[in-house]
C-alpha cells in the first residue's frame, strides 16, 4: 500500500544533494568552534535572518529552550500564547529546567496575541510581590493556529508594547520560511521584530536534523553556553550543517509547492460530509479539520489503516501537513480515500 504521510512536515527525508554534502562535509569539533561547516551554515543562517549571529542545536524544542535559558533568569516570567508550541508541546522544559514561570494568555486564531491583553499582563516593575517578566514569545507561522501567518504589522505591534516595557521578544519562527512565501516577503522584514529568532532546517526545508538560534553575538555567546549546559554542544556537527546549508539555499522557494497542495487539499476536504474545514483560513502548508462523524482519534485510526496518516490535535480536530514529497497526485489520492473511509463508516453506522 503507498501510504501518503500527512502527519507533519517533519517527516520530510533529506534530497540527495543533501545525503552527498552530508558525506563530503569538511568537519571538526564545533565545542571548541572548529568545525568549518557548521560555522559556515551559522553565518548563512545570520545573514539571512538578519541577525548578527547563529548557533546550531539539535532540534526546535533545544532551540526555544536555549533562548528561554539565555534571555531569563530563574523565578523570571516569560509570556506565551495558549496556542503556542512552547506552551503545548515541549514538555514544559523552561520551567522545568530553568525555573522560568509560564505566564499563558489567549492567542487570537490567527496566532497573534492581543494587543491589550498582553500589556496587562506586563508585571508592574517594583512590586516585591510579583516576578519580573523576562520574555514574550511569538510564533510565525503557527502551528497549532493552522499555520497561519503573523504580518509584519502584527509582529510590530507586540514588539512596540514590549519595547514599551523594556522586554525581550523571542520568536519560535520554526516555520518562519513559510511565513516569508506566503507574504512574498523576505523574512528579514518579520525576524526584525524580535530579539532572537528560532528556526527549523528539519521541517518543510526537508534537512534531517536541526534548528538555528539566531541574534546578537552577544546573546548567541551566552546561549552557546547554556546549549552545552542541556548537552546540545556536538562535535563534528559539519554532518547536520551540510545539509542545513543545502536548506537553506535550495529548500525554500519550494514552500509554494506545499502551499498550494494544501489548498487544495482543503478544498478537497471541504466537499466531504461528516468533516470540516476553512479553505479560505489555509495560507500555508497546515490544514486543520474538525471531525463531526466520530471521535479524531478514532478516524485517524481509520485513516491510517486505509494508508493516510494524519496527525491527532485535540477530541474532535485532526491536523494535516503538506510537504516536500508529496505530491498534487497525493493529495487528490488522500482526498479519494478519506471520502471512502468517512462514507463507509457513515454506511456501517446506519
Ligand atoms: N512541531 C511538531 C510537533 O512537535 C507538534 C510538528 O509536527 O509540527 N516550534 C514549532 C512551531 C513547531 O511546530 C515545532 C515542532 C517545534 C517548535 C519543535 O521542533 P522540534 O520537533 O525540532 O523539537
Amino acid at each position: 500500500m503507498h501510504i501518503i504521510d500527512l502527519r507533519s512536515d517533519t517527516v520530510t527525508l533529506p534530497t540527495d544533494e543533501m545525503r552527498r554534502a552530508m558525506a563530503e562535509a569538511e568537519v571538526g569539533d564545533d565545542v571548541s568552534g572548529e568545525d568549518p561547516t557548521v560555522n559556515r551554515l551559522e553565518a548563512l543562517a545570520a545573514a539571512k535572518l538578519g541577525k548578527e549571529a547563529a548557533l546550531l542545536v539539535a532540534s526546535g524544542t533545544m532551540s526555544n529552550l536555549v533562548a528561554a535559558l539565555t534571555h531569563c533568569q530563574r523565578g523570571d516570567e516569560m509570556i506565551v500564547g495558549s496556542e503556542a508550541h512552547i506552551f503545548n508541546y515541549e514538555v514544559g522544559g523552561s520551567a522545568a529546567l530553568g525555573g522560568i514561570h509560564v505566564r499563558v494568555i489567549p492567542n487570537d486564531p490567527q496566532g497573534r496575541l492581543p494587543g491589550k491583553i498582553l500589556e496587562a499582563a506586563i508585571r508592574p516593575a517594583g512590586n516585591i510581590h510579583f516576578p519580573r517578566t523576562g520574555l514574550i514569545c511569538m510564533e510565525n507561522t503557527h502551528n497549532r493556529c493552522g499555520g497561519a501567518v503573523l504580518t509584519p504589522e502584527d509582529m510590530r505591534e507586540t514588539w512596540e508594547i514590549a519595547q514599551r516595557y523594556g522586554i525581550p521578544v523571542h520568536l519560535d519562527g520554526a516555520r518562519i520560511f513559510n511565513a516569508g512565501v506566503f507574504l512574498g516577503m523576505d523574512v528579514r522584514e518579520l525576524t526584525k521584530y524580535a530579539d532572537s529568532v528560532s528556526f527549523c532546517l528539519s521541517k518543510g526545508l526537508s534537512a534531517p536534523i536541526g534548528s538555528v538560534l539566531c541574534g546578537t553575538r552577544e546573546f548567541i555567546s551566552r546561549a552557546r553556553k547554556y546549549r552545552k549546559m542541556v548537552g546540545g554542544g556536538m562535535r563534528q556537527a559539519g554532518v547536520i550543517a551540510a545539509p542545513g546549508i543545502v536548506a537553506l539555499e535550495k529548500m525554500v522557494d519550494r514552500l509554494a509547492e506545499d502551499h498550494e497542495n494544501a489548498r487544495l487539499l482543503a478544498n478537497g476536504l471541504a466537499k466531504i460530509p461528516g468533516i470540516e474545514v476553512n479553505p479560505a483560513a489555509v495560507q500555508t502548508n497546515i490544514v486543520p479539520v474538525s471531525v463531526q462523524a466520530m471521535g479524531a482519534q478514532e478516524l485517524q485510526k481509520r485513516l491510517g489503516a486505509a494508508g493516510v496518516r494524519v496527525s491527532f490535535m485535540d477530541r474532535d480536530r485532526l491536523r494535516l501537513v503538506t510537504h516536500y514529497g508529496i505530491s498534487r497526485r497525493d493529495i487528490e489520492d488522500a482526498v479519494s480515500t478519506i471520502r471512502r473511509v468517512l462514507a463507509s463508516s457513515v454506511v456501517a453506522k446506519s
